[in-house]
């Protein structure tokens, strides 16, 4: 039997603004080939679907026109478990409806009854045993007293979640043993989960939002039961195993959330199970559907790589990050004068040399009234790395600034 792992999708997350709908269109086109030509049987979407708990309706179209398709091809079964970026109650809501499609969802921790789900193949043999574990919201598994610490929330959150899985495999296994005549050998069992592992990778910028507020919890691989024959994770959007362990991972997102993850290799896990072997999972590749770069240096260097992706003619989003150390006011415009013509799209600029601490240089049992505002300047100057000879155009400029200040006569419009 073949299961297909993804999680994270975000679907109607924006990247700095711009919209990315045509991006989600093309993974999902990609999945329901992918699900046709592997053959997949089962589904398995582990939670952040939406990127917002109130999702616009053309991300709700673009997600059950997804799952719609789905009904249409081999895979017999879809498991949609909520991530924290989910609403459990919009999710759960269509879940009578979709339960009548083959399609389960889970939005918020229940009974272990709600959560453990048995599959059947087309001839009503019982074939995989799914223990749909959403994220488990801290009102789910924690009861709160009065004067507890942040160590004592964060061992009740820990041990809220083992207690959780705990019972939810139990019930696994017995339903196992109960089936195991109709199933005619050991049923293997999936879990799912949403939720930071210990040792987990991120990277910055790949918006993975903090779990529970004020802790940072996170769990280790051996809070999960060992009759687990695979356990799929999301909230890391980097794909990862879990403690060395090839049978619990993150599958990712499979677009890259930010510039900081542009580059990366996304992808879904394919997951072979059966009756008595190990599982065999490989990664497949997700198709990038496009290209983010992040242009970090000194101008020479932006300025050269925008000519060469220029050259290249690919419609390339870029964020640019000026390091370099001569002033430049207007990297805004310098930037757009070099891209104009072609088909790259700049999202965000950031002048770091304008950004960084300028008066760090105060020195001991020193304060701003001991300095001239021009001291101030010249030490800007100097904590910004300024090249000596930009430094007498930038202080005549600084002083016409000053003159204008000082001026009593207002100038034309407002100044404020
Ligand atoms: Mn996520």
């Amino acid at each position: 039997m073949k299961i297909l792992h993804t999680s994270d999708w975000h679907l109607g997350r924006a990247l700095l603004g711009q919209k990315r709908h045509a991006e989600f269109e093309a993974f999902l086109d990609w999945l329901t080939a992918t699900v046709c030509n592997e053959r997949v049987d089962v589904l398995l979407v582990t939670g952040d679907i939406f990127d917002s708990g109130t999702p616009g309706n053309r991300d709700q179209q673009m997600y059950f026109t997804f799952l719609a398709r789905m009904t249409a091809t081999c895979c017999r079964h879809v498991v949609v478990v909520a991530g924290n970026h989910d609403s459990p109650s919009f999710l759960a809501a269509p879940g009578d409806l979709l339960r009548s499609l083959s399609i389960h969802v889970t939005g918020s921790a229940g009974s272990p009854e709600d959560e453990v789900l048995v599959l059947r193949n087309t001839r009503n043999a019982p074939e995989l045993i799914v223990c749909a574990v959403p994220y488990l919201r801290d009102r789910d598994i924690r009861t709160v007293e009065a004067g507890e610490s942040v160590d004592d929330k964060e061992r009740k959150l820990v041990q809220g979640i083992r207690a959780h899985y705990e019972r939810v495999a139990a019930l696994a296994v017995r339903r196992r043993e109960e089936l195991a005549a109709e199933a005619g050998g050991r049923l293997p069992i999936v879990g799912t989960g949403h939720l930071f592992a210990a040792g987990g990778k991120t990277v910055e910028g790949d918006g993975v939002r903090e779990l529970y507020v004020g802790s940072l919890l996170h769990v280790s691989a051996s809070i999960f039961p060992k009759s687990f024959d695979y356990l799929a994770l999301g909230h890391l959007h980097l794909p990862q195993t879990v403690g060395g362990h090839e049978h619990i991972r993150y599958s990712g997102s499979p677009l890259p959330m930010g510039f900081g993850e542009a580059g990366q290799q996304k992808s879904v896990c394919l997951v072979e199970v059966a009756h008595d072997t190990p599982v065999r999972v490989r990664l497949l590749p997700v198709p990038v559907f496009r290209h983010l770069e992040r242009i970090r240096g000194d101008w020479e260097h932006i300025a050269r790589r925008i000519g060469e992706l220029k050259e290249a003619g690919s419609p390339v989003w870029l964020e640019i990050v000026y390091t370099g150390h001569a002033v430049m006011g207007d990297l805004g415009r310098q930037v757009d004068a070099a891209v104009s013509g072609s088909n790259l799209r700049v999202c965000r600029t950031d002048n770091l040399n304008a950004r960084q601490a300028a008066l760090h240089s105060v020195h001991p049992g020193e304060t701003l009234d001991d300095l001239s505002v021009t001291d101030v300047f010249r030490r800007c100057l100097r904590a910004h790395n300024v090249p000596k000879e930009q430094h007498a155009e930038l202080l005549r400029t600084y002083g016409e600034a000053l003159a204008a200040l000082d001026d009593p006569q207002p100038h034309s419009g407002d100044r404020v």
